[in-house]
């Protein structure tokens, strides 16, 4: 009987041993690449760190999430896609990539590891929410020397990652709040929020703690050319996060373009996503002093105050909400664009997650 056994456990072995591809990659390295990083959470870097490694058949390679900012990690795209569809954003389930199947991490706010099966040559990987973030794998045969170890990787990619902070940085220090005369000896205030190169953004309102007078309007504009923010002013209510449920109906515009001290007034989403506009415009009605904030990057500190002073309360103008263009694609409900729904679909899948990487530091 035991004989038996002990045949039948040897071809298990053997059966295992045939049939696990990465049995013939005995050296196998694991590497890593960061991937975003910050200073402050103020800035974010949207870069793969190093953006080129070259790695042998059969290693793995370990992204290292560097910052508040979620990305994913995906294999398969031959191109960027629409950041706010679900494909973006969804996980496509797997350890290995082989130089053909698609695989992706969803919203990573952690490392994220694959091993490399596929064959030698040069690939390309991509962040499917930050449109232009992507990253190159060369894959050299099994046992081939690397042109660079880890220290030298690391020092290039922490190198890539600050250039690109430096790069915004130069924007934010350049971005000013202007004024401009408005009606009735009004002024309009123009805050930029925020700014980026590209491969980084500001998550903050530039010169958002403002001291207005009653009458005036602010303009927040948003010029980065990847990611869009909101601004919401809450009133003292509950501050709206990604974690609660409905949250997506924030992303159209609600309470209009006047504040009064009360109430939910919010701008939905602006910046670039399609269908949104550039920017967001409110006319500051009372006296008080008011906070607000990004709905998607509070957590990251993008908040304001804006402190209206002098003259007593003016009456608002009765406003209808602003609608939101027309994308197109016809969501059902008017005025609120498709996108809005499958962004917040996406970024509720992404928020319990959220939540446990803020509160494991
Ligand atoms: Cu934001």
């Amino acid at each position: 009987m035991r004989i038996f056994v002990r045949i039948g456990i040897t071809i298990t072995l053997l059966v295992a041993a045939l049939s696990t591809p990465l049995g013939a990659f005995a050296t196998a390295q694991n590497w890593t690449v960061t991937t975003g990083g910050t200073q402050d959470q103020a800035i974010q870097a949207l870069v793969f760190g190093p953006a080129k490694l070259t790695v042998d058949q059969g290693d793995g390679v370990t992204w290292h999430i560097g910052s508040g900012e979620p990305h994913t990690i995906s294999f398969g795209w031959p191109s960027p896609i629409n950041p706010a569809s679900p494909e973006a954003t969804t996980p496509v389930a797997g350890t290995a990539w082989d130089g053909t199947n698609k695989v992706s991490s969803g919203l990573a706010f952690k490392d994220y590891t694959l091993t490399i099966t596929a064959a030698p040559g040069t690939y390309t990987y991509l962040c499917l929410i930050h449109p232009g973030m992507a990253g190159q794998l060369v894959v050299q045969a099994p046992g081939t020397a690397y042109p660079q170890t880890q220290d030298q990787a690391s020092a290039t990619g922490n190198q890539q990652i600050q250039a690109a902070i430096g790069a915004t940085q130069a924007l934010v220090a350049a971005a000013n709040v202007t004024q401009a005369r408005g009606a009735g000896g009004s002024t309009t205030w123009t805050v930029p929020s925020s700014v980026g190169s590209g491969n980084a953004y500001s998550a903050r309102f530039l010169g958002g703690d403002l001291t207005v007078k009653v009458g005036d309007t602010v303009t927040w504009t948003d010029t980065d050319p990847v990611v869009p923010h909101t601004v919401t002013f809450s009133s003292g209510g509950p501050t709206i996060t990604p974690a609660q449920p409905g949250f997506e109906k924030y992303f159209a515009p609600s309470g209009g373009n006047t504040y009064n001290g009360t109430g939910l007034v919010n701008s939905g989403l602006y910046g670039p996503v399609p269908g949104a506009p550039k920017s967001y415009s409110l006319q500051f009605t009372a006296p008080g002093t008011y906070k607000y904030y990004c709905i998607l990057h509070a957590e990251l500190g993008m908040v304001g105050t804006i402190t209206v002073v002098g003259g007593a309360p003016i009456q608002a103008p009765v406003q209808a909400p602003a609608a939101l263009p027309k994308t197109g694609g016809g969501s059902g409900v008017p005025g609120v664009p498709a996108w809005s729904y499958v962004l917040g679909a996406v970024l509720l899948g992404g928020a319990p997650l959220a939540g446990r990487r803020l509160r494991r530091r």
